[in-house]
């Protein structure tokens, strides 16, 4: 697929920069909070893969879905979810976007269209492949995004999913974030092959991208989108980048001194941020002046500390939704 005709608007531009930043900022303050020890559990963050989520969203409406991984926080907010109520969410408190019952690993809002994090590697792939068959069921233009990671490219739902969204023409994308490593094991180790290679063999149109450059994943999921809109079906985009933080925080914990990776090497992907790297085609291009960026990095950083400040002012979690929120029906009564 040609990609090289599409560009995004210079006010998109900016758009793409400020969600990328506002997820930077909010995963930095939960990287210093979970090691504070402020946080009811681990939180696995997505600092370095921003631009993927943020390029692939760009191209979402609230009717559209998503569906997420472990490291769901970039998803949710790049899909327009609520920051105060995902801060809440992540400290198990009522006010949270799942009423303090899910946690980090489980952020959803489903009137968004973001059908949530997952703890369960890979589980987002059928979740994703359903929601395009309702869609496409219901012929109302919605499409389907499904973030997985590349351990998840391993698991046996991938080939289930390629092979039905492929049959079925579904309106869905698959987005792997190839960031190298499943937990503590390089990816190298544990994956034959390319990943982008699977989904050939279905006849799915593929492309491999740089996805530390928020323009050229915005590019790729241009067409994907567009061809699943318009009944064209699935597409399949692997985005190479980089986890710079472990896989969660206070890991080191874990390791026990114990080392899976090279300082050299998270410095090498460090180079390539994709914030940065926008950031100075906007200034280069005059898009954007220096002071611009700084004031906008500002009022990142108080929504943050005002999404922190909502989140600990929050009442805990309410027991009792433990079991009611379990089952449908219940949950409908409760929602009544
Ligand atoms: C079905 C399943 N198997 C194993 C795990 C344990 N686990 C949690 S995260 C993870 C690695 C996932 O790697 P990847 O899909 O590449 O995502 P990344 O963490 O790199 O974003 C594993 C194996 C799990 N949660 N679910």
């Amino acid at each position: 697929m040609s990609t090289t005709e599409l560009a995004p608007a210079a006010a998109d531009l900016l758009d793409l920069y400020e969600r990328m930043v506002l997820i930077r900022r909010t995963e930095e303050r939960l990287s210093a909070e979970s090691m504070a020890g402020s946080l009811p559990g681990a939180v696995h963050l997505y600092i370095g893969e921003e631009a993927v989520a943020v390029g692939v969203s760009a191209h979402l409406s609230d009717r559209d879905y998503a569906t997420s991984t472990h490291r769901g926080h970039g998803h949710f907010l790049a899909k327009g979810g609520d920051l105060n109520a995902m801060m809440a969410e992540i400290w198990g408190k009522r006010e949270g976007i799942c009423r303090g019952m899910g946690g980090s690993m489980h952020v959803a809002d489903i009137s968004k269209g973001i059908l949530g994090a997952n703890g369960i590697v890979g589980a987002g792939l059928a979740i994703a492949t359903g929601a395009a068959y309702g869609a496409k069921l219901d012929g109302d233009g919605k499409v389907a995004v499904c973030f997985f990671g590349d351990g998840a490219s391993n698991q046996g739902v991938l080939m289930e999913t390629l092979n039905v969204s492929a049959l079925w023409q579904l309106p869905v994308i698959f987005v792997c974030e190839n960031n190298l490593f499943s937990e503590f094991t390089p990816s190298r180790e544990v994956t034959a092959g390319r990943i982008a290679d699977r989904a050939r063999p279905f006849g799915m149109p593929t492309l491999e991208v740089d996805g530390n450059d928020v323009l050229a994943v915005w590019q790729a999921a241009a067409q994907a989108v567009g061809r699943a809109r318009a009944g064209g079906g699935p597409s399949f985009i692997e985005a190479r980048t980089y986890r710079i933080q472990g896989h969660f925080e206070a890991e080191s914990f874990v390791l026990a001194g114990g080392r899976y990776r090279e300082s050299a090497e998270i410095e090498e992907w460090r180079a390539r941020d994709p914030i940065e790297r926008l950031g100075s085609r906007l200034l280069a291009s005059g898009a954007a002046h220096a002071a611009a960026l700084d004031g906008l990095d500002a009022r990142i950083r108080e929504r943050v500390d005002a999404a922190v400040a909502f989140a600990e002012a929050g009442q805990p979690a309410d027991p009792e939704l433990a079991l009611t929120l379990m089952f449908a029906e219940e949950f409908d009564r409760e929602e009544a």
